[in-house]
């Protein structure tokens, strides 16, 4: 079916200038001509109006910066996945930083009786207000999916819990902070760490999470934030994180996402060109994109 594309801008839940110009870089390192060569119907509707304006400083009240700002925009990413949803049409969103994930997670799993979740970052983005170490609400955006956090959060659009803990598979996580342990272990969160990949190999990981989310799940959300990839093939990104899966691996486990047809929609997110060597990131995710929509070696 149709692909319904947007760009969500979101950059004040992290520190960085430069995330809000990710989905222009990724537009710009080729998406459409490597769809159409797909011969894949779509259509970008540009990006959505949110706010650009925040501080670096958190609210001592709530431990969080720029709450209202980051609640605001993420409300209208879910209105503008709504309309896409209503055309029928397989959303692919363009990050901004990790915290948009809220907003399209919010509408997504209304669409499903068991929405799923594969979350490929050096991050679980499992921090709450209480253990967050930074404040930065990108850091949070699983947490709140899964009915953790903040309530402006957590409640945003809908019900306080929008995926099972159970239908959560991350991958590639090598950066974890003490809280978010906690909450893995506490919660039964599926996690494939560097260790896991390099014990068992790609093929095996992605093997076993596709077939894992596809006995409990009816619907996968694909977020993609591109610190999961070894930050010597995506260095412009916020927070790298040495160790991770290569450009190799990764597109393998991308092919593999395409050909299960397990995925109902994607986001990309962290791509940060102001802190990239040339627009190199931007065209690895263009890659990766390509590859989750059918493109082959041969
Ligand atoms: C860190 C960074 N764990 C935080 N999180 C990032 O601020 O909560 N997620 N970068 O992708
Ligand atoms: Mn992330
Ligand atoms: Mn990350
Ligand atoms: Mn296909």
């Amino acid at each position: 079916n149709k692909l319904g594309i947007i760009g969500a801008p979101i950059t004040i839940a992290q520190p960085n200038m430069g995330v809000d110009l990710g989905p222009d870089a990724i537009r710009h390192a080729g998406l459409s001509d490597r769809l159409k060569n797909l011969n894949i119907n779509f259509e970008d509707y540009g990006n959505v109006n949110v706010p650009m304006k925040g501080t670096n400083e958190k609210d001592p009240k709530t431990n969080l910066k720029n709450l209202k700002e980051v609640t605001e925009g993420n409300k209208s990413i879910a209105n503008t996945v709504s309309d896409i949803k209503k055309k029928g049409e397989f959303p692919l969103i363009l990050g901004g930083d990790h915290s948009i994930a809220i907003g399209s997670i919010s509408e997504l799993y209304k669409h499903y009786e068991n929405l799923g979740v594969i979350w490929y970052d050096a991050h679980p983005d499992l921090n709450t207000a209480d253990i967050s170490p930074s404040g930065n609400i990108h850091g949070m955006s699983l947490a709140a999916s899964i009915g953790l956090g903040h309530d402006d959060l957590v409640s945003m659009n809908g019900s306080s819990s929008k995926i099972k803990p159970e239908n959560v598979v991350i991958i590639g996580a090598r950066s974890i902070d003490e809280g978010e342990k906690k909450i893995i272990n506490e919660r039964g969160i599926k996690v494939y760490t560097m260790s896991d990949i390099e014990k068992y190999g790609m093929e095996h990981v992605i093997n076993e999470s596709i077939q894992y989310l596809k006995e409990r799940t009816d619907g996968v959300h694909l977020s993609f934030d591109v610190d999961g990839i070894d930050p010597a093939h995506t260095p412009g990104t916020g927070t790298p994180v040495e160790g991770g899966p290569t450009y190799r691996e990764t597109r393998y486990a991308m092919s593999k996402l395409h050909d299960s047809e397990v995925l109902t929609s994607i986001e990309v997110v962290e791509v940060n060109p102001l802190l990239d060597d040339g627009n190199q990131t931007a065209e690895v995710a263009v890659d990766m994109l390509a590859t989750l929509f059918g493109e082959k070696y041969l």
